[in-house]
């Protein structure tokens, strides 16, 4: 039996927190229903949320859920706090940090957005398609075969396929097409040997470019990469989006900068 950890970096989600909480707590049962095989069994699973000096009630949200009464279920929640606003690659490096430390070797750490646009009902076919295909990360992709992406503008539709397009050209990434997406599943042994070689330099990137600087530091370090299909709900995203496209492109072509050639 193992445990899934859920990082959810937060910054203002007050609005999409409660239902993504609910969705998770009713995922865990899906982990040890009919359709999942005995030797990916989950039978806790922890949300690790990082609440980066929100405004709003996200850090109260999830105080409250960390301090209900610990259910019989395996569910549980726990509250990692920034001061002030660090950004996302800083929430992520916290996240896994304390994954890192307080996981047991069969463990694994899915990171997701918490707006409500990535469905946490996907987690167990992650966690599937990890021991079928022998993956140590799975990356719910909107460009695998049958993923995709509704409710977006064509312009932030176009935007995010030619970042992952470009990364691609440049890096060539062994089983990745989606190189920006913040949904998947990482193994313990995959980020502690990242972790091992890179310290604290594992995540430079502050803002939204740290996942695709994740992927590259992780297939250097010898990761098996793989994808499954993820449709990106943006009709429900709940919340401002604090993605600032202009600023996110210029982060882009600095790491690409910094990290091409590299090995
Ligand atoms: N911890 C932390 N999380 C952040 C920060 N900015 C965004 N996030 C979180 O990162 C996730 C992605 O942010 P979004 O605003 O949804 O960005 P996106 O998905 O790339 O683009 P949109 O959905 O169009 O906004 C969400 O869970 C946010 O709460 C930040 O500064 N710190
Ligand atoms: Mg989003």
């Amino acid at each position: 039996m193992a445990r899934m950890w859920v990082l959810l970096p937060c910054f203002d989600e007050e609005q999409a927190l409660p239902g993504l909480l609910t969705r998770l707590r009713e995922t865990l049962l899906k982990f040890s229903g009919a359709e999942t095989s005995a030797n990916v069994a989950v039978n806790e699973l922890t949300v690790l949320a990082v609440d980066d000096g929100s405004r709003d009630s996200t850090a109260q949200i999830a105080r409250d859920a960390a301090d209900m009464p610990s259910a019989q279920d395996g569910f549980s929640v726990s509250l990692l706090q920034h001061e002030k606003n660090l950004g996302l690659g800083a929430a992520m490096r916290t996240g896994i940090s304390h994954f890192l430390d307080a996981s047991s070797e069969s463990d694994w750490l899915a990171a997701m957005d918490c707006d409500g646009t990535h469905p946490p009902e996907l987690l167990p076919e992650m966690l599937r398609a990890a021991h079928e295909r022998d993956l140590e990360v799975v990356i719910a992709s909107r460009y695998a075969p049958g993923g995709g992406e509704v409710g977006l503008s064509t312009s932030r539709r176009a935007y995010s396929r030619i970042c992952s397009w470009g990364l691609g050209v440049l890096f060539r990434l062994r089983g990745v097409r989606d190189y920006t997406c913040g949904f998947r599943l990482y193994s313990r042994g995959a980020l502690s040997q990242a972790k091992e070689r890179y310290g604290e330099s594992l995540i430079r990137e502050s803002g939204f470019v740290c996942h695709a600087e994740l992927l590259v530091h992780l297939t250097r370090t010898g990761a098996r990469i793989g994808e499954v299909p993820l449709t990106l709900r943006y009709d429900h995203k709940l919340g401002r989006s604090k993605m600032r496209v202009m600023r996110t492109i210029w982060r882009y072509t600095a790491m690409a900068a910094r990290e091409f050639g590299r090995r």
